[in-house]
């Protein structure tokens, strides 16, 4: 009979310790337990031997002890079943997990609305390689075999890893890729031409040696400066607002003659003069001009039949200004919290 009473107390303090892990420790403890075969059973089989004097005493106890066992069992059964989703607990109606969802780089925005003002003037938008040969870059072009602007100093030229040789580089403008048009000889030509292009220049809060440039071309028979100015216009006015003021300076490229730079009144201090105009009221926005015809033949078009024009700006400037940014760096360094201010779908 003691020997009894110390087991059952013995198996209490072993049932209370036990915590279901898993779906199978709930069936496990009631077979070990309340089982045909079980312990508790055992410990029914065991009253045969306590004597009749004790039998109300004992029967009492474990009764008490299968009434604890089974109240473990429906603990155990209920904890584990929460884990399995079920008919009654399972709410359809609930909002999905949302998935993170990035936003566009500022300079994308910013080249995506030059772009899209241009595709509805009917200009395709045309891409070509950021490593580029000497011709391409700048023959083509009308550089001079001397020019300083194919200098080391402002060109990042890339060695051959084979050959040894220099006779690549990292383009300077996106002009290449116009080069490339012309040389496929399909005219008239049409086209707008984003991508980032590299400087070897000191990087700073002002200026960078990669950035991005959205450069434009219009060729075909009876093209004229009144075409370039109209175009460029209705650029201005869509990207700056109807009612910005407009300017052209005569200026000078080697890639277009005549050549003419333009200027908006300043939308920060509304021709005032301030800081960001340099106490001017202008801001210049893109360099233009009529495609040389040196350009025009270095590509295998014939200069008397087509003339054209051409245009090129830069898009970090206009960036830093829409959104009031000081420092042309951040959007290089891919810094999320900069990023993510930036919320625009397109
Ligand atoms: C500027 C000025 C300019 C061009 C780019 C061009 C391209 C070809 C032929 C002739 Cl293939 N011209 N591009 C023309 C004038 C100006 O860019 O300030 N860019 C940031």
């Amino acid at each position: 009979m003691e020997d009894l009473l110390k087991q059952i107390k013995d198996y209490k303090d072993e049932i209370a310790a036990y915590a279901a892990n898993g779906e199978k420790s709930a069936e496990e403890f009631r077979i070990k337990w309340l089982g045909t075969k079980g312990l508790v059973k055992n410990l029914m089989i065991e009253m045969k031997n306590v004597p009749a004097e004790k039998k109300k005493e004992f029967g009492q106890i474990l009764n008490e002890f299968k009434q604890f066992t089974e109240a473990k069992y429906e603990e155990l059964k209920s904890s584990t079943s929460n884990l399995k989703p079920q008919a009654s607990n399972l709410d359809l109606t609930l909002p999905g997990n949302s998935i993170p969802v990035g936003t566009r780089h500022p300079i994308s925005l910013m080249a995506n609305r030059i772009i899209s003002i241009f595709q509805r003037l009917g200009f395709a938008v045309a891409e070509g390689p950021e490593i580029e040969d000497d011709w391409h870059n700048f023959t083509a072009l009308n550089l001079p075999e001397h020019h300083p602007a194919r200098d080391m100093q402002d060109t990042f030229y890339v060695q051959h890893l084979a050959t040894g040789g220099t006779d690549w580089l990292l383009r300077t403008h996106t002009s290449n890729i116009q080069i490339r048009e012309m040389q496929k000889g399909k005219l008239p030509i049409r086209i707008i031409c984003p991508g980032r292009v590299y400087r070897n220049e000191t990087v700073s809060a002002r200026s960078h040696c990669f950035f991005h440039q959205v450069e434009g071309l219009y060729i075909d028979e009876n093209v004229s400066f009144a075409d370039l100015k109209q175009t460029l216009y209705f650029f201005a006015k869509e990207m700056y607002g109807q009612d910005v003021k407009i300017r052209f300076r005569p200026s000078y490229f080697p890639f277009t003659e005549p050549s003419a730079e333009m200027d908006i009144s300043c939308m920060l201090c509304k021709g005032a003069g301030c800081n960001v105009c340099k106490k001017t009221g202008w801001l210049e926005i893109l360099g233009s001009g009529m495609v040389h015809p040196n350009v025009l033949s270095n590509c295998g078009i014939d200069p008397n039949k087509y003339t054209g024009f051409a245009f090129g700006m830069g898009i970090e400037r206009p960036a830093l200004l829409k959104y009031g940014i000081n420092d042309i760096r951040l959007f290089s360094e891919n810094d999320v919290r900069f990023l993510k201010q930036f919320t625009s779908a397109v």
